[in-house]
């Protein structure tokens, strides 16, 4: 965790970091004996849950203390990155390993409270609100209370829940309330599921570096493929990690969909009305959480829209302040360097 001399204040703009995890610690409580009774069937979620709980390492302690601030600590540690505003999600898994019940009380319980963060520190803090997609009529339930009641400015899905994926029909009801409320979904990584995480684990690398990228990847096309977007087209999808790698695979992905479609391998992948690549301009936006590679952010505002992609830090996960200052440096216009990391995230957010 790099704490070097203060970021100091952008030249015109604001900086709004829009993927910045939090667990209240009644959670955190919750995920310590989940771990240690072993009741959840997701080794993802033991290995690395696991990891942060009870690591000795200075990361894992570091990590921890920190997702359960948002107070002081958390507001001093954005003044010293020159970080204006946090858009606060609950961190991965969320709620998505509890059973239902569990998760649908839990979920009113971290909304409450990030609300109340909100409320403490306005020109700070905005949160997405978390749901229980265990229970997705009660799901949208709570998502309606959050953002009309709340003040919440989205929701965010931690990808997989205990292996099932958002394109299940019984999921519509996330996806009805949040194009009524007119609200984004942020679909952000979680560990590769149990039938799928085996190799990932035998290699170490079913986390952040690699396995959470892969897997999200796959929720994201899976949405597109099995028509989400043509029967939601005005939902909007917002993924961190330039796109978990996506942007570089349009091309690809339009060439081969397009064939596997017509050749008329799967009954089931019906044509859409639109390329792959079309909702992945149209329906999702993009942010640079944990990628500050000038290149990898260049390419992504080039094939995908200078309006899509917005800032990220991915705190406190990755809290170093350097990063900040790469993408400041951003060979950009004033006017896009702005879009980039406030206005964009204005719009998108509603704040
Ligand atoms: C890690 C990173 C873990 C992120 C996360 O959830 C997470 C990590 C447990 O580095 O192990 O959400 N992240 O978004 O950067
Ligand atoms: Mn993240």
């Amino acid at each position: 965790m790099s704490t070097v001399s203060p970021v100091g204040p952008a030249n015109g703009y604001r900086r709004i970091a829009t993927e910045e995890a939090f667990v209240p610690p009644e959670l955190h409580r919750m995920y310590r004996e989940l771990v240690a009774s072993g009741s959840v069937d997701d080794p993802g979620f033991n290995s690395l849950i696991g990891y942060y709980l009870g690591h000795p390492s200075e990361r894992a302690r570091n990590v921890s203390e920190r997702l359960q601030d948002i107070g002081e600590r958390r507001v001093a540690d954005m003044d010293s990155a020159g970080i204006d505003m946090q858009i606060l999600s609950l961190t991965s898994p969320g709620v998505q390993v509890l059973k239902r019940d569990a998760a649908v009380a839990m979920a009113r319980l971290a909304n409450d409270q990030v609300a109340e963060a909100v409320r403490r520190y306005p020109k700070r803090f905005a949160a997405l609100a978390a749901v229980a997609p265990q229970n997705p009529p009660e799901a949208a339930k709570e998502l309606e209370r959050a953002v009309t009641k709340l003040g919440l400015k989205g929701v965010i899905i931690n990808s997989h829940t205990l292996g099932e994926y958002l394109d299940d029909p019984k999921f519509s009801p996330i996806f009805e309330a949040a194009t009524a409320l007119k609200v984004p979904v942020y679909l952000h990584p979680n560990t590769p599921p149990k039938k799928m995480i085996e190799p990932f684990l035998e290699s170490g690398l079913d986390g952040a570096l690699y396995g959470f990228a892969v897997e999200t990847g796959l929720h994201a096309l899976r949405l597109i493929v099995k028509g989400v977007f043509d029967r939601y087209p005005d939902l909007t999808v917002i993924l961190g990690h330039l796109g978990e790698a996506l942007p570089f695979w349009l091309f690809r992905l339009d060439y081969m969909h397009r064939g596997t479609v017509s050749s008329g391998r799967y009954d089931f992948l019906k044509p859409l009305k639109k390329k792959v690549s079309d909702y992945l301009r149209d329906n999702f936006y993009y942010t640079t959480s944990g990628m500050a590679s000038p290149p990898a952010i260049t390419f992504t505002q080039s094939v995908i829209g200078m309006d899509r992609v917005m800032y990220a830090m991915d705190y406190p996960y990755q809290y170093v302040h350097d990063e900040v200052r790469v993408q400041d440096a951003l060979a950009l216009s004033a006017a896009d360097k702005k879009a980039f990391f406030q206005t964009t995230a204005e719009r998108v957010f509603k704040v």
